[in-house]
Formats: C-alpha cells, structure tokens, sequence
C-alpha cells in the first residue's frame, strides 16, 4: 500500500501533460520558503490583505450586521499575523467575541495561542488542530453567529470547480446567517503579478524545486535539482498564473518507494500551481455558484486584493 503523496505522485508524473499538485509545497521546508515569499516587497498580497484588516476592521465587523456575541473561526489561522489587527480592534473596543483560530500545524496553533494569550490577554481564544469541516460542523452547534475568515488568497490555488466544491462543503458547515470573509487576489497590471511570482531573486524557484527534494527525500527519489528550472506565466485575460518546472536535459528519474523510473524529454514541463486572480464580477460569480451571496469587497488602497464577504441565506 502506498500513501496518497506516493500515489499522487506516480499519477502526476505518468500523465501525458506531467503535474504535481503545489498542495506538496508545504513540507517544513517548504512553509519556511513561503514565509520568505510573503516578506518579498514584490509578493504584494501579505502586505495588501495585511492593510486591509488593519484600516477596515470597523467596516468589516458593521457589515456583519451581528446583534450580541459571535464567534471568529479562522480557518488555517498559521501565524496569525494578518487576523492580529481584527482581534486588537474587537478587543480594545470591548466587542464580545470567541475566536477559534483552526490549524493542522499543532506547532502553528501553540504559537499562535501564546503569542496571542501575552498580547491580548482578555481574548477568549479556543485553538483547535484538525480537520476544518469537522470541526465547523461542531461550531454549527454553537448559539451564536459566526464569521469565518479564509484569508491569504489560498482560494486561488484551486481549479474552479474544485474550488466551488470546497466553498460548499465550508457553507454546508455554516449555519444561515453566518458570513465568510474570503481573500481573493485581484486581476490587476500583470507586471505586478509576474514580478510577484516570478521573482528576481529566484524564491520561488526554490519553492517549486523543493518539491522534487521532498521526493527524494520522502519517496527515495534521485532526482537531481541543477537539471531542473523554473518557469511562470500570467495569463491576463483568464487571471491564471501557472508555474511549471522544466526538465534541462532529456533524463530519467527513479523513485524508489514507487519501483517507477520517469522519463523526461528535453525542456519538458510539469505543471505545480495554478494561481488565479479574480475580476470583482468574477469574486461575485463564484459566490454565487457556491450558494453564498456576496455582501460586499474590501480592498486595500491600490485595489491589489480584496476581502470579499458573503453570507449564507
Ligand atoms: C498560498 N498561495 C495563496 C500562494 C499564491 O500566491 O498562490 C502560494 C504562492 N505560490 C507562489 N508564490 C506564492
């Protein structure tokens, strides 16, 4: 029996267009590169989204329409570096609140808590490590209303149609009346946004090339990084951004756990990421598609990113 990484693996570098899924980035190497990413002046969206929560936290809360307490659950809290500023506001201005920040990483939320439990000690905060939808079915339970946060822009590393299969399996799990805050990059010059991811000091080509480390690493692969490179393009018109790796020399790949040798032509690509950018009318389609309707955007100041509410009816 292999695990689901070997078997996403074997299935993605047997496919007559190669892929693997960027979902595999996020080995503890990977995650620390992505902290990298996001503290690049280029990568706009930390900052963008982080301007948004800090200067629009009173807008956000009144457009809730919330009549008493309520609770915040964020899904995939991590550092918790871009909600901080929300939770200050409610907090210094006595709004009763829970915040239940969800994560996987148990070494993510342990941070997150005791960072959080020294800077605003009146918070009540309950951290929880696991699976979001079952824990979104338990907090369906909860009398008060809820807003759900999905920040980061995470919504577009999904194809369309996975990515409306995920919005409604998250509103299946809400009760009506509960609103999700949901950050979504924007479509925008697309120097902005190829300067962003591919970047001149070759960032994310290590992000990318991480990948083929973490399978020899983990599925004793022997894979060797200086015959492979990076490519990345912006498609304007559609908003998609896709990042391949490309084969320098026609060679082959044995990767042990999987008894599989690969074959790679010369120049040959495997696609990694598909990183959309949304339109303001395309953000409320895909709302709409997901049985949500949307509220209303926040964006930051150069209209780079947008917090978009919606509410289930
Ligand atoms: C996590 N996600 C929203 C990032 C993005 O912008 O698509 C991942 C990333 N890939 C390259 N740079 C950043």
């Amino acid at each position: 029996m292999i695990d689901t990484f070997a078997q996403d693996v074997l299935n993605g570098l047997t496919a007559n267009n190669k892929y693997l899924s960027s979902k595999y980035f996020y080995d503890d190497n990977g995650s620390r590169i992505f902290q990298e990413i996001m503290n690049m002046p280029e990568y706009y969206p930390t900052n963008a989204e982080f301007e948004i929560l800090s200067m629009q936290s009173k807008q956000i809360i009144e457009a809730l329409k919330f009549i008493g307490p309520f609770n915040i659950v964020e899904l995939g809290a991590g550092d918790g570096f871009k909600t901080f500023k929300l939770l200050e506001y409610l907090v210094s201005n006595n709004v009763d609140f829970h915040y239940i920040p969800i994560d996987i990483s148990q070494e993510a939320i342990d941070m997150l808590s005791t960072r959080l439990k020294k800077k605003l000690p009146s918070l009540k905060i309950h951290p929880k490590v696991g699976d979001y939808f079952k824990i979104l079915k338990e907090n369906r339970k909860s009398d008060y209303p809820s807003l759900l946060l999905f920040l980061g822009g995470n919504i577009g590393n999904y194809k369309k149609e996975e990515a409306i299969d995920l919005l409604g399996l998250i509103h299946k799990n809400m009760k009506i009346g509960d609103k999700l805050l949901i950050g979504v990059d924007l479509k925008k010059n697309p120097i902005i946004i190829h300067n962003a991811y591919y970047d001149k000091h070759g960032i994310t080509k290590r992000f990318n090339l991480n990948l083929l480390l973490r399978i020899n690493r983990e599925l004793g692969a022997d894979f060797k990084i200086d015959d492979f490179d990076f490519y990345c393009h912006y498609n304007p018109i559609t908003g998609d951004v896709k990042s391949y790796i490309i084969s320098l020399t026609k060679q082959t790949v044995y990767i042990k756990t999987l008894d599989k040798h690969i074959t790679f032509d010369y120049n040959e690509l495997i696609w990694t990421e598909l990183s959309k950018k949304y339109s303001p009318d395309e953000i409320s389609n895909l709302a709409k598609a997901s049985h949500f309707k949307p509220i209303t955007n926040f964006l930051d100041c150069k209209h780079y990113f947008a917090d978009s509410l919606w509410e289930k009816m």
